[in-house]
């Protein structure tokens, strides 16, 4: 089975019904499999075949669902990119992804031909367009993650991990066509793709897609759409805390299920939800790479501070480091292109997640950090090495460091240290070099300058040991 024979259920079998909203205007299920038919035979008409990869570098929009479609039936790997991305980002992927290639409604820099959105809806095509068949085995999408290493790898998720994560979705959290799914998640990430969007299709609900999170707009969104799902990352459960109380009671009326995930959720956000709105929020535990491994039940306690119990058919173990592996269904099969990074990645068949973790006697998980010294802001994965390298290239910077530095909203955010050639130098200027060349989760919010950085005898940097900013 691939991912088609699922969706069909209802692109076919819920034809006349409303399946989505986006910015005022409805589409039922029979509409978006005529889309993203027309855009598939658009893509045949200009080259595009099984196996090939389309970059898409868009904003949440109908023409990302229909592409996304119009790779599931022609086989095509679609390869997101994610829309804060500048330049120098954007350029990575396209030259190690090498798609045909890029959907992007804003100018990119590249030799890789860019179509706009507007260029498809309005292009021509061959009719009878010849759809291959596929198994489950086939590559769906490349998903790059940030890497250790400075630059980002790709996960190359397959139609058998998205089924395996939908149907996991669907069946744990009780998702049937009767639900309302509000997502304001960005669709190049697998919490948006992965979760939202195979939620929608899979189970036939109705789905309203945000262009994005906007905290100033959504208690609107919610009271207009009475939504009885809502799939966020803890940055957006923080801001939607600022609801008006009487307002927040009537969003939760209508709720019947809030998830949330990328990003640990602090026990008192979880609190002052529940308070607020009435609806304890279900807690779980992903990655790129393994789409859902472990979730808080639906039923029974979701525990504060926890991720739960695993996903069915997901396996999970702690090696001594106390970090966890996993192992099932839903874990990719390996790194576009980086034998090296796959064969790290594993042990003995076992995907290592990096995060450290404990499993309590009655089975539930709680993470309690990472192997390495990721930072997660607002839901996006930063790696400091990669700003580091940045800094480093900037004719200033001698020697520089990245951290995390706590944040209300975003959890944390990124604070460079940096030991400068000259007494002079300006942290303003080096933050608009920033700004210009690296995506705006990823600026550091504040330059800190130190004379050296604290060094180990073998000359590693003990980041425990700088200043706080
Ligand atoms: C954020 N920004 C965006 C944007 N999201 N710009 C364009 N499109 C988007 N979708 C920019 C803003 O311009 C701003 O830039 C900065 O990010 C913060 O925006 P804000 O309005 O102040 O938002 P804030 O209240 O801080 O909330 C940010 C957020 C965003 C929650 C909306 O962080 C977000 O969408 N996070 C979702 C990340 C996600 O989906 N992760 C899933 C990874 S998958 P500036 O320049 O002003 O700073 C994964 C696996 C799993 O981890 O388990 O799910």
């Amino acid at each position: 089975m691939n991912l088609r024979h699922l969706f069909d259920s209802s692109l076919r079998g819920r034809r006349d019904e409303v399946g989505l909203e986006f910015q005022g205007a409805s589409y039922t299920f029979g509409e978006m499999d005529a889309r993203s038919d027309r855009m598939a035979a658009v893509l045949a008409s200009r080259g595009l075949a099984c196996g090939d990869r389309l970059c898409i570098y868009l904003s949440n929009c109908v023409e990302y669902i229909d592409l996304f479609l119009a790779c599931v039936k022609m086989g095509v790997i679609l390869t997101p990119i994610n829309i804060l991305y500048r330049d120098r980002e954007i350029a990575h992927i396209l030259t190690d992804a090498e798609p045909k290639a890029v959907v992007s409604d804003v100018p990119i820099q590249t030799a890789v031909p860019v179509w706009t959105t507007l260029e498809l809806n309005a292009g021509s095509f061959d009719a009878g367009l010849e759809l291959p068949t596929l198994d489950g085995d086939t590559p769906a999408a490349i998903v790059y993650t940030s890497g250790t290493t400075g630059t980002s790898k790709g996960a190359i998720l397959t139609h058998n991990n998205f089924l395996a994560n939908g149907v996991n979705i669907l069946a744990c959290w009780g998702i049937t066509a009767a639900d309302r799914l509000l997502l304001p998640l960005p669709l190049f990430h697998v919490h948006g793709l992965g979760n939202g969007v195979h939620a929608w299709l899979m189970s036939g609900c109705r789905m309203r897609l945000l262009e994005r999170f906007e905290h100033s707009k959504a208690a609107a969104e919610f009271l207009d759409f009475r939504p009885t799902l809502f799939f966020g990352v803890p940055a957006m459960y923080v801001r939607l805390l600022e609801t008006v109380p009487a307002v927040a009671r009537e969003i939760g009326t209508a709720l019947r299920l809030c998830v949330c995930g990328s990003a640990p959720l602090p026990a008192q956000v979880l609190e002052d939800f529940r308070e607020r709105f009435g609806q304890t929020i279900l807690e779980r535990y992903g990655m790129s790479e393994t789409l859902m491994n472990i979730g808080n039940p639906l039923h029974g306690e979701r525990r504060p501070g926890t991720v739960g119990v695993p996903m069915p058919g997901v396996s999970v173990k702690i090696l001594e480091t106390g970090e966890l592996c996993v192992r099932g269904p839903n874990v990719f099969s390996g790194y576009w292109r980086r034998p090296d990074a796959t064969a790290a990645a594993f042990v003995d068949g076992w995907f290592r997640t990096g995060d450290i973790g404990v499993r309590s006697a009655d089975g539930y998980y709680t993470l309690q950090g990472r192997r390495s010294d990721l930072i997660i802001s607002g839901g996006f994965n930063i790696y400091p090495r990669e700003i580091e390298e940045f800094l480093l290239e900037q004719p200033e910077v001698k020697e520089a460091a990245v951290t995390g530095m706590p944040d209300a909203v975003r959890g944390e955010v990124p604070v460079a240290y940096v030991v400068p050639h000259d007494p002079g130098f300006d942290p303003a200027a080096l933050s608009e070099r920033c700004k210009a060349s690296l995506a705006s989760f990823k600026t550091p919010r504040q330059f800190v300058k130190v004379d050296s950085l604290p060094r180990t005898a073998l000359g590693k940097i003990q980041k425990h040991l700088l200043p706080k900013p």
